[in-house]
């Protein structure tokens, strides 16, 4: 595929008036007639011809205004259809009528048949294999739908919009007509028709309209959907309460699918869902299950008005929508749970998943300026770090600024396809800010360092702040402009108390957020009575890392009297990593490993502190992973050293803190019957951290043996499970539980990825073996994305040990996997490429094997683009 670069953006030579579409609906030969309805923009020269995008597609008719079009005056490529001789100024409707194969589409892009339900992913060029098309997001239109199809494999025949009606055909097929009555994007059309259950509601918006909610799921899992429409109804009543932002049709349909190439979409009025993220119930359910049920339902509700009413000029402006989103479902789930908690687990997934790529070969800008393959920039970096810098504006412009830039921009843009320029500009409209400095965000790719010391005068009474900040060299960026930090911090006073900041030179302090804008910076505070400890990234405030040098008391200071929860648990973590890094060094060198006494107490402190909430203690005692403790090191690095340490740390930790631990193993187990409240869930957290440690610090696996044979709910459960598997792979006790797990959830293939997750994340060189058979085991499937990630991506993502063996036969059988799911899935092949996007990272001889895998591929004959462009990238 070739380049597609921002600055050629151009808006289209024709404008889209209305879209008319008929569905005859057959698992081999659907058919379908488009009727658009066009004219030629104002100012384009009257030879211009129409060009329409098409991927795949068999076209058998093609009339211009309800003639046939003559064959000299169209075109047809493998992705254009062309058509010159249209009027100059007049409207003109064009039908198409395509022929497409729903059952045979395996790259669950367009139409396609998953479980016997018809479905549609549009998203982002999805359409185009439905119908030529100018498939892009600065094309709306009005649709209306019809959908033919037989009655008694497809009862529910279902599109955006409101519904007008239906009528049976008299030949066993039936019809329904669906009618969207706001502006869309072709990304935002769907369609579903099948045989579903239903699980129905109503919400009453704030304005008095009765709105239907349905979710459609399978048959016999209807009682499955009460978690994800309780969290539906919650999501509405929390974007009017937060951002006013009223439902606008008269249903809001969800439909869950088994297969599926992400978590869910958010078609108009139809949202459409990987099961995974509907389906739930205590006996099949985890608590983070749960969470991730009430955050994707709410994402997607929340798109109905920033990625719909106002959707993306193109796709460059990506973030403009999910970075958006994404800090909308962050802060709702804010909201529905402790805020601190959920702060830490965002942070937790943004270190271990966007940092590395901003580190590595794939980094790139949080709004890029060129892609290949647009779906490979569905990254966290357009997500997670767009939502970081939707949150940094929050905190420059404080709460009722941020508020009246968002009403600024819904009133200004509704109805419209718009970049992150006119976003921006709407904050710095209501503040009367410059925000050009602030929207390097937007444009500079990498993780910022800020380096910070600091020097206390008892004779001034001063405390000076020497502060640098670098932004390292990152693909087509090598040189970097300073940028404009929002850095929350504190002085903490020995008593517990804090230095008032007032008395500041050298930067803007607004509240407790220093404004760091400069390469170099040098704050004075004074007025300082007592020599400060240094509490920065409040709240994380900023996506940077940073460095400071600040001794294990100080920072035991800041874990045990910092307001700010999340900065306690910071300071914990700090603790953590520095000795895991130092213990890794300890470890590869042969020498033995110490736990310091500074995270021994930190954490038995923290564990034991009933004062905090159980959530927050299970925070505190969870050790930075190994994939954490990588990339702390950040360069030549050997994942067993790592793995050693970690689990000598862990032994420690649990030989040490065995009496608290054995306390909440037993005051957190559950009296009530299951409920997955955050409080319940963080009840369940703590404990099953306690039991992490006690099971590490036996030699004996009857401890986990016994909390598996009594788990009643699936956290407690797949919890034990991986302890039991990882901790003692080859036991007997290992060997039964997992065959009980899957015997009783054999019918269920949503647990039966947990199983295989649990299996492919086992520590070692041995677990590609068992890998490998689970493939042949009957329940896998390789054309389905969730059994594939829950698999092979659990493997390779999750598992640093077991992946990067050291004789790299992880790689080779990544490398064989990805060219045989490559095509019948490149995007799923695509993105599970990725995660050998930090290999360079690895000590060489891993190294060489990585990038002798990835040639491998790379030389493969017949790539997809989606392949391809990842691994050119990543060999770059
Ligand atoms: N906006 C949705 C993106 C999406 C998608 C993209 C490419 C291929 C398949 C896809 N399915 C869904 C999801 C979201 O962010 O809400
Ligand atoms: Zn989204």
């Amino acid at each position: 595929g070739q380049i597609i670069h921002l600055e050629d953006y151009r808006p289209t030579d024709f404008v889209l008036e209305r879209v008319d579409l008929t569905f005859e609906l057959d698992p081999k030969e659907t058919k379908v007639e488009a009727r658009l309805i066009l004219h030629r923009r104002e100012g384009v020269d009257a030879s211009a011809p129409l060009v329409l995008d098409g991927d795949e597609l068999v076209m058998t008719g093609l009339l211009l205004d309800q003639e046939e079009l003559a064959a000299a005056l169209y075109d047809v490529t493998d992705d254009t259809l062309t058509i010159r001789g249209l009027p100059e100024t007049a409207p003109f409707e064009v039908t198409i009528t395509t022929m497409l194969s729903p059952e045979t589409n395996t790259k669950l892009m367009g139409l396609y048949r998953t479980n016997s339900v018809y479905c549609t992913q549009c998203e982002a060029e999805g359409f185009r294999r439905i119908t030529y098309f100018p498939d892009r997001p600065d094309v709306l239109a009005v649709y209306t739908v019809n959908i033919i199809a037989d009655k008694k494999s497809a009862p529910l025949l279902l599109s955006n919009g409101n519904y007008l009606g239906g009528a049976d055909m008299g030949d066993g097929r039936h019809f329904a007509a669906w009618f969207d009555p706001h502006l869309k994007p072709s990304y935002l059309f769907a369609l579903v028709a099948g045989d579903l259950g239903v699980v129905e509601d109503t919400f009453t918006t704030m304005s008095g309209r009765e709105v239907a909610l349905k979710i459609y799921v399978e048959h016999g899992k209807e009682p499955r959907a009460a978690y994800a429409m309780d969290a539906l109804k919650r999501s509405m009543k929390w974007d009017e309460e937060t951002f006013g932002r009223e439902y606008d049709l008269d249903i809001f349909m969800i439909v869950a699918v088994s297969d599926f190439n992400m978590g869910a979409m958010e078609n108009k009025g139809l949202n459409v869902f990987n099961d995974k993220y509907v389906l739930a119930d205590p006996e099949t359910a985890t608590d983070a299950d749960y969470a991730n049920i009430e955050a994707i339902i709410a994402h997607e509700y929340f798109h109905n008005w920033t990625g719909n009413r106002i959707t993306c000029r193109d796709w460059f402006q990506l973030c403009l929508k999910e970075g958006l989103t994404v800090y909308r479902d962050h802060e709702f789930s804010a909201d529905m749970r402790s805020r601190a908690v959920k702060r830490i687990a965002e942070v937790r997934h943004l270190k271990s998943e966007q940092f590395p790529e901003d580190a590595g070969p794939l980094a790139h800008p949080v709004r890029p300026t060129k892609y290949r393959e647009i779906n490979n920039f569905y990254t966290t970096t357009v997500y997670e770090k767009g939502s970081e810098v939707t949150r940094m504006i929050a905190t420059l412009l404080g709460r009722d600024l941020f508020k009246k830039g968002m009403d600024l921009y819904f009133e200004r843009h509704d109805g419209q396809a718009v970049t992150i320029e006119d976003f921006v500009a709407c904050f710095a409209d209501v503040s009367g800010r410059n925000l050009s400095q602030f929207s390097l965000w937007y444009h500079q790719a990498g993780t910022p360092l800020v380096t910070a010391s600091g020097a206390y005068d008892a004779g001034k009474q001063t405390f000076t702040l020497s502060l640098e900040q670098t932004v390292p060299p990152t693909p087509g960026q090598s040189a970097k402009e300073p940028m404009y930090i929002p850095l929350r911090m504190g002085l903490l006073l020995g008593n517990g108390a804090e230095a008032d900041l007032s008395s500041v030179a050298g930067a803007d302090i607004t509240g407790d957020v220093l404004h760091l804008t400069q390469r170099k910076q040098t704050v004075v505070f004074s007025g300082i009575t007592s020599r400060p400890v240094p509490s920065f990234n409040r709240g994380f405030s900023a996506p940077i890392n940073l460095h400071i040098e600040q001794t294990d008391d100080d920072l035991a200071l800041i874990a045990r009297h910092e307001s700010d929860l999340f900065a306690r648990w910071q300071a914990l973590n700090a603790i953590a990593l520095a000795n895991l890094v130092s213990a890794t060094a300890n470890a590869r060198a042969g020498k033995s490993v110490t736990c310091e006494k500074a995270l021994l107490d930190g954490l038995v402190a923290a564990a034991a502190d009933d004062g905090l909430e159980p959530a927050f203690r299970s925070q505190a005692l969870s050790l930075p992973s190994e994939a954490d403790i990588a990339r702390e090191i950040g360069a030549d690095n050997d994942p067993d050293a790592i793995h050693t340490a970690r689990q000598q740390i862990l032994k420690a930790i649990a030989v040490s803190g065995r009496g608290t631990f054995l306390r909440l193993a037993d005051e957190m187990a559950s009296t009530s019957s299951f409920s997955p409240d955050a409080e319940s869930a963080g009840r369940r957290a703590l404990r099953n951290a306690a039991l992490t440690y006690l099971v590490h610090g036996e030699d004996d696996p009857k401890r986990a043996a016994e909390v598996f044979a009594a788990a009643d709910n699936m956290t407690d459960l797949s919890h034990a499970l991986a302890l039991l598997a990882h901790r003692f792979p080859d036991a007997p006790e290992t060997a039964q539980a997992l065959a009980t797990f899957r015997k009783r959830f054999a019918d269920n293939a949503l647990v039966i990825d947990k199983w295989f997750a649990v299996q492919a994340t086992i520590p070692g060189a041995g677990t590609l073996n068992r890998v490998k058979a689970l493939m042949t085991e009957p329940l896998f499937n390789g054309n389905n994305p969730n059994r594939v990630r829950s698999l092979v991506g659990s493997y390779a993502f999750a598992n640093p040990t077991g992946f990067n063996r050291a004789d790299g036969e992880g790689y080779r059988f990544l490398a064989k996997q990805i060219l045989d799911i490559d095509p019948r899935n490149p995007q799923l092949a695509a993105r599970i490429l990725t995660s050998m996007r930090s290999w360079r990272s690895l000590e060489d001889t891993r190294a060489d094997h990585a990038r002798n895998a990835l040639k491998e591929i790379a030389g493969a004959t017949k790539l997809s683009a989606d392949v391809s462009d990842i691994v050119e990238r990543m060999l770059k």
